[in-house]
């Protein structure tokens, strides 16, 4: 194995690394190396003295490599090693001002660092792709033979054969990478289609950017619908969990119910008043009936829908065809279940809806299953009204400017206009799109107004790899991986492969080796976020106004380097220099420090500053129902229940076009929509992304995460399981129509019966505690080999792809 030759072993046990410590200074420390999960045995506990210790800043590292979430106190023992991490209490973390509590992931930030599985040294291919014998070389061998090898591609068949893929929402990605491409010419972009887009743009075609269902102020919200959406695991936007259980705990007491739609009973479902264990990928026949009950038992807010719902009789209309006896046999939701959720929805109000990646992400009708939900909050008048959807307090204004902060242009303009975007009357290279992950003509400055991130045009990854292997509409030639794993991100990694060995050029930057890096042409080694000083973040409190940098905790291990700094050295050798700051990424970030203030110096040397408020002012109640303003981008400035956006329109593949009307497909395969599939295959299979003790697919090579998550689980019910002679913790065959994985059964009473659930990505290995990684295709444990990757059948409108599949399982004897 080719990571072996980057590896050595600079894990001196985890004795030096796990720390609890309490809020004094002199603190408890666990020291402990064994598996404690299985052992049971208490720690020991050893006292340190933290006033010895050096502390550092840092934003947290373990949501995804450069995100400003958590801002984090770190603490260097007095020989200079990172041993301990607990939140900044003044930064405002998770449950606001003074908490100084950290998630598991948080806690375990200093494993990250010192972790045999990181690659140290730039590593050139010397085998065949796909059999890992590389060798090592310099820096200044891989960016030159990079730079050389883009160079004569963009000459030899444009620039938009060149893409960068990288789904995470990672700044160095979302804003530099973008520049580069921009700048390069390529348009090529490849998100993974898969994520969080999906269901914002969804939100922007039927009730606009501006308006939303989830309930920014839950303390006076009476019905919460939490919908395909995981609280207990996903840590987002700032707060400890998506859903925040702290909060809504509290907003309970003060008399909040809600509804859990989910197909397990997870933590939080048994506080639900209803949980609604919905079948995988059927969510869009259950939002349908509901809206059906919704419009015929006349629970619908008449003058909202009136004065701002744009064809709302022709969306009466048309429900007409999905009563819950339509929806219940699809969904496996009882008729009188789907009554009585949808008359909950229509008559307790306030209502907030919270939905997540299961409710339209990743499923192919995952944009009508998102425009019905956002349909029953609007129609139900719960929109910018007080405990309902949008509506959150007003911040009292930020203490110094903070405006320009994490904000890189990237340079849009610099994108090509071809004569095919001009005739076709598109923005500049949306032609050039190798697979428009938004249909074309929606990618344009005007109508794509989540500009959070992507004002420039995205590209399909898993349509875009295909193309390598059927070259329609070009052939992509080189690809960049930067910070994914794409044999594990996507559906069927087989494919993936193939299409990995037949690319001219393909070259990768990580932290660890992940497989694709087999067939990569150069392997870059990433440091971490705590050995770089690039991401600067700030907030704005009503206590006072924060700003943080990450202070460098440690030199780069090895040869490796900055994400941020790949792009600049590209770009210097490629002769853009200009555009990137002639290679000196200080410049950049001086630039969007000028407004607040604050030198760069001043700031990489205190780590952060807090400001505090003086002035009295307070958050303020917004004003409600503002709706003039809320749609004002959408047609004749209403709710879209009849979508005169998409309407009529072409679909991203250009070989159909768009409905007006919500329509139900359901998965590729399932128990209602395909039958005679499932006489052979008759369990469903989905899976759940974000997981307490892992990111994505990594960080199963950090000891404290894998050791109370060790093996790839599978829950299923036991009832179930023993009809298969399957018994708790036995190996699992699990076939579906598409490949074969093998993974361990957890018996689990809470999911139905014909439900398996599992979690994608074991590829990492645990050097540590002896733990092995798993292959990502069939055979080994990688869920995304069951799923179907049939171009025709993904979403329409924004790509989505199906994570739900029919299976057959067995005790797996090998
Ligand atoms: N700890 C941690 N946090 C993360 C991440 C991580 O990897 N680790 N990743 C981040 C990222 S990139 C994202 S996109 C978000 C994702 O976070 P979420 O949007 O919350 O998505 P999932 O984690 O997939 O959880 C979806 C939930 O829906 C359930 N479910 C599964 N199938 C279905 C279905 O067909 N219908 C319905 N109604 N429910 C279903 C699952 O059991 C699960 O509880 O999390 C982010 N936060
Ligand atoms: N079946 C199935 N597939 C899914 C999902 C699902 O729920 N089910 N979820 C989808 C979603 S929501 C998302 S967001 C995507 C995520 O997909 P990806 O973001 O591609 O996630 P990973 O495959 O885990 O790859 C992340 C890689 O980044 C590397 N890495 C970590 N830190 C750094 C760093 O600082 N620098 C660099 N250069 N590399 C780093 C890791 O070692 C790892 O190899 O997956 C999608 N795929
Ligand atoms: S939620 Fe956890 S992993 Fe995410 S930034 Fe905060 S402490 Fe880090
Ligand atoms: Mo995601």
């Amino acid at each position: 194995m080719s990571q072996g030759l980057t590896r050595r072993r600079f894990f001196e046990g985890a004795a030096s690394l796990g720390a609890l410590v309490a809020l004094s200074g002199c603190s408890p420390k666990v020291s402990e190396s064994k598996n404690l999960a299985d052992t049971g045995e208490a720690p020991e506990i050893e006292m340190v003295n933290l006033d010895e210790y050096e502390v550092k800043h840092s934003w947290c590292y373990m949501c995804g490599p450069a995100k400003v979430l958590c801002s984090t106190l770190c603490y260097l023992n007095p020989e200079g090693r990172w041993t301990h991490v607990e939140g900044n209490p003044v930064a405002g973390n998770n449950w606001g001002y003074g908490c100084k509590s950290l998630c598991a992931k948080g806690n375990s930030a200093m494993q990250t660092l010192y972790n045999p599985a990181r690659i140290e040294y730039p590593m050139k291919r010397v085998g065949e792709k796909g059999e890992g014998k590389f060798e090592r070389c310099t820096w200044e061998e891989a960016v030159e033979g990079i730079a050389a090898k883009l160079q004569e591609i963009k000459d030899q068949y444009g620039p938009e054969t060149f893409a960068l893929w990288s789904p995470q929402e990672c700044k160095f990605v979302m804003q530099m990478g973008r520049r580069f491409l921009n700048v390069f010419g390529t348009p090529n972009y490849m998100h993974s289609a898969i994520c969080q887009t999906q269901i914002t743009s969804s939100r922007e075609l039927s009730i606009g950017t501006k308006a939303d269902t989830y309930p920014y102020q839950l303390n006076k919200t009476k019905l919460l619908v939490n919908w395909g959406v995981n609280g207990e695991n996903a840590d987002m936007n700032n707060n400890v969990d998506k859903a925040n259980p702290y909060r809504r705990f509290e907003a309970m007491d003060n008399g909040l119910q809600f509804i859990d739609i989910r197909p397990m009973l997870d933590p939080l479902a048994t506080h639900a008043s209803v949980w609604v264990p919905v079948r995988p990928g059927t969510d869009g026949a259950l939002a349908l009936s509901i809206l059906n009950v919704l419009i015929e038992e006349d629970l619908y807010d008449h003058d909202f829908c009136e004065s701002w719902c744009n064809g709302f009789d022709k969306l009466a209309e048309h429900v007409k065809q999905f009563p819950p006896s339509w929806a219940a046999p699809i969904t496996g939701i009882s008729e009188e279940k789907i009554t009585e959720v949808a008359r909950m929805m229509g008559t307790i109000k306030p209502m907030g809806i919270m939905y997540g990646n299961s409710a339209g992400d990743q499923s192919n009708d995952g944009n009508w299953t998102c425009i019905c939900i956002n349909l029953i909050a609007a129609i139900t008048g719960n929109l910018d009204v007080p405990g309902g959807g949008g509506a959150g307090m007003k911040m009292p204004e930020e203490l110094f400017d903070c405006s320009k902060i994490n904000k890189i242009p990237t340079l849009s303009d610099r994108l090509p206009a071809c004569d095919e975007d001009t005739a076709a009357g598109l923005a500049p290279s949306r032609s050039k799109l190798v697979a428009p992950e938004f249909p074309r003509w929606w990618q344009n400055p005007e109508t794509w107004a989540y500009t959070k991130f992507f004002v420039d045009p995205t590209s399909a990854a898993n349509r875009g790899i295909q193309s390598v292997l059927t070259g329609k509409p070009f052939p992509l030639r080189a690809v960049f991986a930067h910070g994914t794993n794409p044999l594990s991100q996507t559906r069927q990694p087989k494919l993936v492969a193939e299409a990995l060995k037949k690319l001219d050029f393909y070259f990768v930057m990580d932290t660890a080796w992940n497989p694709s890096c087999d067939y990569a042409d150069y392997v870059l080694p990433a440091c971490t976020r705590y050995e770089d000083s690039c991401q600067i973040g700030s907030r704005n409190m009503p206590e006072g106004t924060f700003i943080g940098i990450e202070q460098q905790i440690a030199e780069p291990l090895g040869e490796s380097r900055s994400d941020w700094r790949i792009y600049l050295d590209l770009a210097v050798k490629l002769g853009f220099g200009e555009d990137f700051w002639n290679g000196d990424l200080d410049e950049l970030l001086r630039a969007q420090l000028e407004p607040t203030g604050f030198t760069l110096e001043e700031l990489r040397e205190k780590g952060y500053v807090f400001v505090e408020r003086t002035d009295g002012a307070k958050p303020m109640e917004p004003t409600y129902q503002n709706y003039e303003e809320l749609f004002e981008k959408l047609p004749n400035g209403k709710v879209q229940c009849y979508n005169e956006i998409i309407g009529g329109m072409p679909n991203n593949r250009e070989d159909g076009t768009l409905g007006f009307l919500p329509e139900y497909s359901g998965p590729p395969e399932g128990i209602a929509e395909t039958p005679e599939i499932a006489k052979e295959y008759p369990l469903i299979f989905t899976d759940v992304h974000a997981h307490r003790l892992s990111v994505h697919s990594y960080f199963g090579n950090l000891p404290y995460m894998r050791e109370r998550n060790r093996l790839p689980w599978v829950k299923i019910n036991p009832a179930t399981a023993q009809q298969y002679g399957i018994e708790d913790g036995d190996w699992m065959k699990i076939e579906s129509p598409h490949g074969w994985v093998k993974m361990v059964a957890e018996y689990f009473e809470g999911i139905s019966p014909e439900v398996v659930m599992g979690k994608r990505g074991w590829w990492q290995d645990c050097e540590e505690l002896g733990e092995p990684g798993y292959e990502c295709f069939d055979g080994g444990s990688e869920v995304n080999n069951l799923y179907d990757a049939t171009i025709e059948n993904f979403d329409g409108f924004h790509s989505a792809m199906a994570k739900q599949t029919l299976v057959k399982i067995s005790k797996w004897e090998g």
